[in-house]
């Protein structure tokens, strides 16, 4: 992946990237953004997602992004949730000096209409 960031100043004089879409796949609604950043910079991205239809439209789903330092590399947004079924929501982010990171959220995969807490660990971008 190659998507270079547009860097620009802020009113501070520093430089900082400019507003970019972070999800690849524009189709639904993205919601809920989290973001969290390792010590060298890069980002990691997760927000509840219902572009996909392989769980029925409306059925949320939470998909996660990484952004190495200055944007140019990571990976492209997956399913943080291996499990689709049922809605997953409101995710939270947290990452480590090496740069892995955890994503949780509440999800509905049951389908009897109460939330578990799931989460994932997966290595950074
Ligand atoms: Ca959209
Ligand atoms: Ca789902």
């Amino acid at each position: 992946m190659a998507t270079p960031l547009a860097y620009e100043r802020d009113d501070l004089g520093s430089a900082a990237f400019i507003d970019r879409t972070v999800n690849s796949v524009r189709s639904g609604d993205q919601l809920s953004p989290d973001v969290a950043l390792t010590n060298d910079d890069a980002a990691v991205f997760a927000w509840v997602d219902d572009s996909s239809s392989g769980d029925g439209a409306g059925n949320h789903d939470v998909k996660v992004r990484g952004l190495s330092r200055g944007g140019c590399d990571g990976f492209g947004d997956i399913f943080a949730n291996t499990n689709t079924d049922g809605d997953q929501r409101s995710p939270a982010l947290a990452s480590d000096t090496n740069g892995n990171f955890v994503v949780a959220w509440e999800d509905a995969q049951d389908g009897n209409g109460a939330f578990q807490i799931v989460a994932r660990g997966l290595d950074g971008p």
